[in-house]
């Protein structure tokens, strides 16, 4: 962990009931895969949540009728800073691991797709953030080359038992505009470094690092109610506007 604490955005990706048997105790509530997010503006793109297969999650009574499904670490993290009905000790309403959690069907906030699904991602940290991403292909070089993996390799999806139908219905969505890389820009850099896989650390660091930046600097949103301003001038406003409405909530670490 760095020494400057991470202020994320954590969005509230609603689980769609009929809730599967490993989920039957939560029927009846509010239940939500939270993902931590540095690019609020980006949630236009979604096409899936990630979940770490071999990932230990727990289901945390939020408030009386909402439950976050996310690492025990960050659920004492979320009751630390007063999100949970009891200050400073979450109630785990069931254990769960990220196999219980692939192809639960999500309505995730500003997403164009109405249904997305959690999927298998093996390189998410259980220490940072909730454990849960949520996935933007178009600028994240991460979520592109894990949903590439999925896409093009069948064994991939059968070991996970990943339907096709949660996968490849999911097209790239263009949301952000950068100079010299374009609308789908975590694909280009992807493409231009020759990035194989979602396992090629450092090739992906190097494609993060350029696209990251560039893209907060000098990107424009091409789609939304900021469509024509910079990511710079939208990011603070979609991030005030989804905490307003109840679909994110700040949480630091
Ligand atoms: B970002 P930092 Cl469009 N394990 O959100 C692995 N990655 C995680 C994680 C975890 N436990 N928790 C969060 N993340 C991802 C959007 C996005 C992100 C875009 C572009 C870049 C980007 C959509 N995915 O991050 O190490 C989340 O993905 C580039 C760094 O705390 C989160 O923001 O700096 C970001 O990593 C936080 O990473």
């Amino acid at each position: 962990e760095g020494v400057q604490p991470q202020e994320y955005t954590l969005i509230k990706m609603e689980v769609l009931s009929p809730f599967p048997p490993k989920l039957g105790v939560l029927e009846g509530r509010r239940v939500f895969l939270a993902a931590a997010t540095l690019r609020p503006e980006t949630m236009y793109g979604q096409t899936n949540a990630w979940v770490l297969p071999d990932g230990k999650y727990g289901a945390f009574e939020i408030n009386d009728t909402e439950v976050f499904i996310v690492t025990q670490r960050a659920a004492l993290n979320l009751a630390y800073q007063n999100y949970s009905r009891i200050p400073e000790k979450p109630t785990c309403l069931v254990e769960l691991t990220g196999y219980d959690l692939i192809g639960l069907p999500l309505r995730s906030p500003l997403s164009f797709n109405e249904i997305i699904y959690a999927l298998p991602m093996l390189t998410i940290l259980t220490d940072k953030g909730t454990g849960i991403v949520t996935s933007v292909p178009s600028d994240a070089p991460d979520d592109y080359m894990a949903l590439h993996d999925l896409k093009s390799k069948p064994p991939l999806r059968a070991k996970y038992g990943v339907k096709d139908e949660w996968v490849l219905p999911f097209e790239i969505i263009p949301i952000i505009d950068i100079p010299e890389f374009g609308d789908r820009a975590a694909e280009k850099v992807c493409k231009d470094l020759k990035i194989k896989s979602q396992n090629e650390k450092e090739k992906l660091a190097e494609a993060k690092k350029l696209t990251y930046l560039k893209g907060f600097t000098e990107g424009t949103m091409v789609v939304g109610e900021f469509s024509g301003r910079r990511v710079q001038e939208a990011k603070p406003l979609i991030r005030s506007k989804l905490l307003e409405i109840g679909l994110a909530i700040m949480y630091s670490e």
